[in-house]
């Protein structure tokens, strides 16, 4: 799959940029003739855990480059998508779901989405379909208003799983809700990520209210993370399958080495990835070994192939479990682990 007319999309390497900030990239070396009238920017997805804001940036970009699962808090940062267009190019920041922090790690997420949202051209506020509004919505909708400038969307996510009756309910009471914190929705718009249902609609409305400007980043680019990163994300991915409670929030995975294996024909290349899988507790680690390393196993093949999908390189995937004692609250495991 591809994302771009042209037919070609990377997933690029670049050197790691401060994570979690949405800076604006060192410009692409500028096109000599743009067309007039291009417009280019920044915009976040933001709303509670589990609202659907990953699954819709990969809808959008037309790729998977952040990783999704049905356990909230998910996304620990603030990842960049890249959606190009002949006349346009938007660049998605995916957020961690906001939530009332219980640990350090939810802290830091919550304070990354703030600071994101603060410097995009445009907010999508995700309120999925399925789920009434509560008091979560309500207090995130409340803090985004006060990035008064910054045009909003209202996403009404999961449209698939709900009945057209129950959708208008949801779009009223979004209509309310905007109403109650003081924001004009430049837009509402029901989508599914899942069955493509109006992505191209959200794609279109987020673009419409990015500032002309030229092409931040080079034609093909489909995301700016480093390599690394992605990788170690859906190894995370695959170990998120299955585990419940709280083990999910309790995985990290770091990547302690990766490169192409020396002295291979050059049609045939292998990527060796040596990865850590972080747990806070001794107890946990028979749960994510499984019995005789079984599940250790089929998250290792299934990270592996994620990891050829996107890179499209053999990989040979090296796994060891290991504990960072209560990682979530201790501010120096915090560091080591990249947050
Ligand atoms: N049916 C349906 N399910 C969806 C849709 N979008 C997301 N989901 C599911 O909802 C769950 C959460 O999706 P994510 O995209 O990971 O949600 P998120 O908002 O990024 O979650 P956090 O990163 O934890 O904040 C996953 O199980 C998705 O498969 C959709 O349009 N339709
Ligand atoms: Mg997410």
């Amino acid at each position: 799959m591809s994302s771009t007319p042209e037919g070609s999309s990377k997933a690029k390497g670049r050197p790691a940029q401060a994570k979690g900030k949405a800076d604006r990239p060192a410009p692409a070396p500028a096109p000599t003739q743009q067309p007039t009238g291009f417009k280019s920017g920044f915009a976040c997805f933001v709303g509670r855990p589990n609202a659907g804001k990953s699954t819709l940036t990969n809808a959008l970009v037309g790729q998977k480059i952040v990783i999704t699962s049905s356990k909230p808090q998910t996304t620990r940062h603030a990842v960049r998508g890249i959606v190009h267009r002949p006349d346009s190019q938007l660049i998605l920041v995916d957020t961690p779901g906001l939530h009332k922090p219980r640990t350090l790690l939810g802290q830091r997420l919550n304070d990354l989405v703030k600071s994101t949202w603060a410097e995009v051209d445009v907010i999508g506020i995700c309120l999925p379909a399925s789920d009434k509004i509560g008091p979560g919505d309500r207090f995130l909708v409340a803090e985004a208003a006060k990035v008064a400038k910054t045009p909003k969307v209202a996403l009404a996510t999961k449209a698939d799983l709900v009945e057209p009756e129950r959708m208008l309910e949801h779009l009223t009471q979004i209509q309310e809700l905007g109403e109650a914190a003081g924001i004009e929705w430049a837009a509402i718009i029901p989508v599914s990520a899942t069955s493509g249902f109006q992505v191209d609609l959200v794609t279109d409305e987020l673009i419409q209210l990015l500032p002309d400007g030229f092409a931040l980043y080079p034609d093909g680019d489909i995301t700016d993370e480093p390599e690394e990163t992605l990788v170690a994300e859906l190894i995370r991915e695959a170990a998120l399958e299955g585990v419940r409670d709280e083990l999910p929030h309790s995985i990290a995975v770091t990547i302690d080495e990766m490169g192409l294996r020396e002295d291979r024909p050059e049609d045939k290349p292998l990527l060796d990835i040596y990865a850590n899988i972080y747990l806070e507790r001794d107890s946990q680690k028979g749960i994510v070994i499984g019995h005789k390393g079984a599940r250790l196993r089929e998250v290792g093949a299934e990270a592996r192939r994620q990891i050829e999908a996107l890179l499209g390189t053999p990989v040979y995937l090296d796994l060891h479990v290991k504990i960072a004692k209560n990682w979530q609250t201790d501010a120096k495991h915090l560091r080591k682990l990249g947050f």
